[in-house]
């Protein structure tokens, strides 16, 4: 390593040496010429004597001379010694800075691609949202190659194709079905298979429509669970570079991290819109979803529905035949409404039904379908025998929700008195309604009957 300070040391003493050469040779000249003269007169008469004299004076300056020359020679390799090694470090240290410069840039760029990567992914919303990041950002990465994310589905048994990209809109389709079969996803690494025909390549990259290739597999993980692959294939021998692979690995780890958080929102979302007990909707949801319902889906019908004398059930068969009850009257209302109709446990031994596109009418006969299934499933489930109130009614576009739910309730009453186990309409509007005359007529029997069957 040449300093600065040896570098100008070293001409400094360059130049020294150039200035006091001719001064040294000049100086010893003078020292010797009259010495030398006189010499050569005396050893010799006139021009001889000169001749003697010039010959003492060449003798003598000669060696100075050339020893003069051989100290220049030497200084001047010395200085041109350092100046190779100078250039040499100077040249090496352009090239580190450039190689250094190359490695800044691609990080700059892959910063620049994770950042873009992770606004893109915040800011999807859904699943879909994100397999569509995942899938554009295939392009940015790999735009050449045939690309497909694999991720398993909810039961983790199945890869499913979720985004797929290739120059001809010809994905890799790996035949891979299952993250237990993909060696990626199995050993949670990357995995780089230079030629489909290596000994050691995947047996899911063989007898491909493409013939040979190479592959790239990189393993996505949702919360430290490897369950999916992103999967590239590319010509056979053809090398992926490091910083594609680590554009790769990005993505998958964000996108896997997006996706993970996404199930747990929308995990802690559904539970928090459960009904535990009988896996229908609670009452808070059923008030959000029921304001969903668009304009074009009307007419709504809105059915309340309660447990007939629940309490004698419990207090005679214990709270976990009661729950059980509860757990079969939701299962049959599941299964016997149509998957549109929005069902919940309002609360207790109660729940509310709404039936977009269906008038309270056709809905009244959707009910006693109901009514009619749940007494076969007691029967075939062996529970004791239970049967259930319905008060229904049409709700008016634009109504209070819990407008719709009073009038419903009215008519549940009006079942109860009537005697339960039926299904009562009330019809909207402001003129007296079957259900206010059958109201009456209800609380007139009640009072015939002192009440008998008000618990
Ligand atoms: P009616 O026919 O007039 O509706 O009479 P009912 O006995 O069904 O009504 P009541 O309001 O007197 O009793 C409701 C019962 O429902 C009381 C309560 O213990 C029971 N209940 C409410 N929630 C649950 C539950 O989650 N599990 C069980 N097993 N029982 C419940
Ligand atoms: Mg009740
Ligand atoms: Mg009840």
């Amino acid at each position: 390593m040449v300093t600065e300070e040896e570098w100008s040391g070293e001409v400094a003493k360059s130049k020294r040496f150039r200035l006091l050469s001719p001064i040294i040779a000049l100086g010893a000249f003078a020292l010797i010429f009259v010495p030398a003269m006189m010499a050569g007169t005396a050893i010799a008469s006139g021009f001889n004597g000169y001749l003697v004299s010039v010959g003492l004076i060449m003798a003598l300056m000669l060696p100075l001379a050339f020893g003069l020359v051989v100290l220049g020679e030497r200084r001047q390799r010395l200085t041109d010694e350092k100046v190779r090694r100078l250039n040499d470090e100077l040249s090496e240290a352009i090239a580190a800075a450039d190689r250094e410069a190359v490695i800044r840039d691609s990080q700059v760029q892959r910063q620049r691609f994770e950042s873009r990567l992770a606004n893109a992914l915040d800011m999807a919303e859904g699943e879909p949202e994100v397999i569509d990041v995942i899938e554009r950002s295939f392009g940015a990465v790999l735009p050449d190659a045939p690309v497909e994310l694999l991720l398993a589905d909810n039961s983790h048994a199945h890869l499913v194709r979720m985004a797929a990209v290739g120059p001809d809109g010809e994905p890799p389709s790996c035949g891979v079905d299952s993250p237990d079969r993909c060696p990626a996803a199995r050993r949670a690494q990357i995995q780089v298979f230079s030629d489909s025909d290596d000994l050691d390549a995947c047996p899911k990259l063989r007898n491909r429509p493409q013939g040979r290739l190479s592959a790239l597999c990189v393993p996505v993980s949702i919360m430290g669970r490897t369950v999916g692959v992103i999967h590239a294939t590319g010509e056979p021998q053809a090398a992926v570079e490091d910083d594609r692979v680590d554009d790769l690995a990005t993505l998958a780890k964000l996108a896997g991290a997006r996706i993970g958080l996404l199930r747990v929102m929308a995990e802690t979302q559904l539970q928090a819109s459960t009904d535990t007990l009988t896996g229908l909707l609670n009452r808070r949801a059923f008030s959000e979803q029921i304001g969903t319902i668009p304009p074009h889906q009307h007419p709504v019908a809105v059915a309340m529905a309660d447990l007939d004398h629940f309490k004698v059930l419990n207090d005679t068969y214990g709270h976990e035949t009661g729950d059980r009850a509860l757990r079969l009257f939701a299962r049959v209302l599941h299964d016997s409404l149509r998957s549109s109709d929005i069902v919940s446990r309002y609360g207790g031994e109660e729940f509310a039904i709404a039936f977009p596109e269906c008038s309270a009418i056709d809905a009244t006969r959707a009910l006693n379908t109901v009514r009619a299934q749940l007494d076969a499933a007691i029967t075939v489930g062996g529970l004791p025998k239970f049967t259930v109130s319905f008060g229904i009614t049409d709700a008016e576009p634009g109504e209070e929700l819990n407008a719709v739910l009073r009038r419903a309730d009215d008519a549940l009453l009006l079942a109860k008195r009537q005697g339960r186990d039926r299904v009562v309409l009330h019809e909207a509007g402001g003129s007296p309604g079957p259900a206010d005359e059958q109201r009456d007529l209800a609380q007139m029997l009640d009072g015939q009957l002192s009440g008998a069957d008000h618990t």
